[in-house]
């Protein structure tokens, strides 16, 4: 039984080459996608082989995708979303035939992960993504100039109000609803093709600006995992998102849920600073509040045998580049991680 350790890498314009990554010690593969095709419609095949070739080049496996999106008009079930869901299921036929594994992807409404602050300074020098919410209550969602790696750019300003508008009307239910119209469609697909989907909880795992947020918490995976009562229906079980919910007892859920439905772990740490506050952190568990040791021990005791990533870094040594994905920071997470999983597999033998 083991893990595969893996880093995320944005394609051709990331300035984190694949040279780099491959030098971090025990990387396996990267974790990447189809950047350029709009969100809704098929991945032409060659630009799923030409990552693959990429990472084969630089001794690297592509086998975990991260993200196919989940079109706005999925989540809303719109009347279009019957041929949208179709493309998806397309998508995952095709990064199969690929040799993808694992399908990332999230349902949080209109916006993916949130912070107020992109580099909040540390003590030491370094910077680091911060969410405080009396400035996010303060943010106009549709105005704010904020942009985060991995958001959908491609809504003009008035589209986005449009969207916004949309989703006054879709409750917390409609969306369970919609969610689980895409898992009847999507995970009979993933199955037959032997893929693995893996939700990304909400992050923070808290409504925000209004908008339905349901996975969230322990009551709300185990709602979601039985929806569809598959394997191929998983979690990425990403720590610093649902850790921001205190009453997330991480460990405690990873043994509940069960290794066999964890397909890939986002591991990183934070420190909370308020109820609804906290900013990312270095790695180590002494540099924020969650306990690295702690979650690495119980994805190890409950069988877990997917993909790690380290998750955001710190800019440190003077880099710049995406936030949250320098390469520095990550890969001292990487090493830090590896570190621990050997310590813990050791003593568990
Ligand atoms: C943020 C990422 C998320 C994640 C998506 C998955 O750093 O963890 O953007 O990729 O929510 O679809």
């Amino acid at each position: 039984m083991n893990m595969k350790m893996t880093f995320r890498w944005y394609g051709e314009k990331d300035p984190v080459s694949l040279s780099h990554i491959r030098q971090i010690p025990c990387m396996t593969g990267i974790v990447s996608a189809v950047y350029e095709v709009p969100v809704g419609e098929v991945w032409p095949m060659e630009k799923i082989e030409a990552i693959k070739s990429a990472a084969a080049a630089n001794g690297l496996e592509f086998e975990v995708v991260e993200s196919v999106p989940v079109h706005e008009h999925i989540k809303l079930g719109t009347p279009d979303s019957s041929r949208l869901i179709d493309n998806y299921c397309e998508n995952v036929r095709r990064l199969s035939k690929a040799g993808v594994k694992v399908i990332c992807y999230n349902f949080m409404p209109v916006f993916d992960w949130l912070r107020s602050e992109l580099e909040s300074q540390l003590p030491d020098g370094s910077n680091a993504l911060a969410y405080r919410h009396a400035q996010v209550l303060a943010m106009n969602p549709a105005e704010s100039e904020l942009s985060l790696p991995g958001w959908d750019e491609s809504y003009t300003k008035a589209e986005l109000k449009g969207l916004l508008k949309q989703y006054e009307d879709l409750s917390a239910e409609g969306l369970w609803n919609n969610v689980r119209r895409f898992l009847e469609a999507v995970i009979p697909v993933a199955e037959e093709s032997g893929v693995k989907m893996a939700i990304h909880p909400d992050d923070p795992p808290w409504p925000i600006f209004g908008l339905p947020r349901i996975i969230t918490g322990m009551e709300n995976l185990d709602r979601f995992l039985k929806l569809v009562d598959s394997e191929a229906n998983g979690l990425t079980f990403c720590i610093g998102s649902l850790g921001a919910g205190r009453q997330n007892d991480l460990p405690k859920m990873i043994r509940t849920i069960g290794g066999s439905r964890i397909h890939f772990a986002h591991l990183r740490n934070i420190k909370l600073s308020g109820e609804l506050d906290f900013e990312e952190s270095a790695h180590p568990s002494a540099c924020g509040s969650l306990d690295m040791y702690e979650v690495v021990k119980a994805l190890y005791d409950s069988g877990f045998d997917g993909y790690i990533r380290p998750d955001h870094g710190r800019m440190i040594w003077g880099e710049k580049g995406r936030y949250g994905y320098g390469l520095y920071d990550r890969a001292l997470g990487a090493a830090y991680l590896t570190g621990l999983w050997e310590a813990v597999s050791k003593a568990g033998k």
